[in-house]
């Protein structure tokens, strides 16, 4: 069934609104830059979260707020990634509650800000109540002026009631969510209930792609890729690094992406070395390596490539060297990423792969490496952080702690060598769906042999 006319019976505590469910009209498609995934991803994605949670539960979502920046400036609104996967809703203010009967059945209720004829000429439309339904599966739609009413009726019935809090290992923040924010009050205020997190739970769920995101993370990576590129021939000794930002965004925005999906890394010559070199300042130099992380957002959805090129379209004998080294571990990499493998488990074994060519590049000893044989983390000299992380509506998308190789996720595979010491840094990144048998390498677009590279540098126009 294609998300079509599809009915919502209700279960819970208030009445659905059993009725047609339109579908997306054409255009609603026309104020979107990407093709939305449809409506039945999201409705599966609740089924499966309810059928998850014990019976009487209630969940309780809300969309990211806009956060300010100075005087009446914001940043532009980034969505709450779990409400974007249970409803596709990209729109401020949003909420979703999701009440679980006995059996996994549940009633679901999306509530929209209420737009108006000034929000009209300001901000131009937001999503109405069919366009909410049609984006989200979600038959009862509602403005966010009723929330406070049906939240606690809810409340009232819920026995487990989940919330989300970002539990990601490496999360900092010193300022609260939206939804730590709105959701602190019913801790207090209901004390006998047992207030659960979402983050297991979505964490889980979200590391297995479905076919809808991978159209959306194969048009991410696709459009990562290409956009490099087209840029490649452009390159050359004396260009700022914010000159290929620039053109890089160009190519990417073309393609529909609306943003990069983090904050682009474009370093040369000694910056190569420092991970998350962001400033992107410099003019690059004849002889400089530059080492482009970079992705593009399509959809929601994340791409993440690192590819490292010679400013001058050739790489001396020894940035080869190291460049070679890094795409074999690369490749090892790739080749043992399986279903079944421990995360951490194959991280030690790209070690052990790493510390080989960091001897036969004569920056480590052998010895130095044979006395930390089981797992040589003396690489970490040259090799500091790990190989591979999960890639989807987050660019370090979430996953539980520990986790163990699918079919059907998709990480990244990034070995990097950095010799600060000779101002040469490496990093080959793709990103790859993992196959019973082998992963498929999602970026066909952007070269990863160095004659290939140098080649496509090669058919430059007169540099200047
Ligand atoms: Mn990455």
């Amino acid at each position: 069934m294609a998300g079509i006319f599809q009915k919502e019976v209700g279960f819970g505590l208030h009445a659905q609104r059993v009725g047609a469910i339109l579908p997306l009209k054409k255009e609603l498609m026309q104020t979107l830059r990407y093709t939305p995934i449809s409506a039945d991803f999201y409705r599966r994605n609740r089924d499966r979260l309810a059928a998850a949670l014990p019976p009487h539960s209630l969940v309780i979502l809300h969309a990211n707020d806009v956060y300010p920046t100075n005087a009446d400036g914001t940043m532009p609104h980034h969505q709450n990634a779990d409400l974007l996967y249970l409803t596709g809703i990209d729109q401020e203010e949003s909420i979703l509650l999701m009440e679980v009967g006995e059996k996994g059945e549940h009633t679901d209720t999306l509530l929209l800000r209420e737009t108006n004829e000034k929000i009209v000429i300001w901000e131009g439309a937001r999503l109405t109540k069919d366009e909410g339904a049609a984006l989200s599966g979600v038959g009862d739609v509602r403005w966010t002026d009723d929330f406070p009413a049906l939240l606690s009726k809810a409340m009232e019935k819920a026995q487990h009631v989940y919330l989300e809090t970002d539990d990601h290992p490496r999360r900092f923040s010193e300022v609260q969510t939206r939804n730590e924010r709105l959701n602190a009050p019913l801790r207090e205020q209901y004390k006998g209930v047992d207030f659960c997190s979402l983050y297991p739970l979505l964490s889980s769920m979200r590391l297995v792609k479905s076919a809808e995101e991978l159209v959306q993370l194969r048009e991410a990576c696709r459009i990562t890729g290409e956009g490099f590129t087209a840029i490649l021939p452009r390159i050359h000794p004396g260009m700022g690094e914010w000159e290929m930002e620039a053109l890089l965004s160009e190519q990417y925005i073309r393609r529909r992406s609306r943003f990069f999906s983090f904050s682009p890394i474009i370093a040369s010559g000694r910056d190569t070395c420092v991970l998350h070199y962001i400033s992107n300042h410099k003019r690059c130099t004849d002889g400089d390596l530059v080492l482009f992380d970079v992705g593009a957002e399509y959809g929601g959805y994340a791409g993440d490539m690192s590819r490292t090129i010679p400013a001058n379209g050739h790489y001396s004998p020894r940035q080869r060297a190291v460049y070679l080294a890094v795409l074999a571990v690369h490749r090892y990499a790739a080749s043992i990423m399986r279903p079944g493998v421990l995360k951490n488990e194959y991280e030690k074994l790209v070690r052990i792969r790493m510390a080989e060519e960091l001897v036969k590049l004569g920056l480590l000893s052998e010895s130095e490496v044979a006395a930390q044989a089981a797992d040589p983390l003396c690489v970490r000299k040259y090799y500091m952080h790990s190989v591979s992380h999960p890639l989807g509506l987050d660019v370090h998308d979430v996953c539980p702690s520990n986790p163990v190789f699918a079919e059907g996720q998709v990480w990244t595979v990034e070995p990097g060598i950095y010799i600060a010491e000779e101002n040469l840094g490496v990093r080959i990144e793709t990103d790859v769906l993992i196959h019973a048998d082998h992963t498929e390498d999602l970026i066909t677009t952007a070269p990863l042999e160095p004659e290939e590279v140098e080649s496509l540098m090669r058919h430059s126009a007169r540099k200047d």
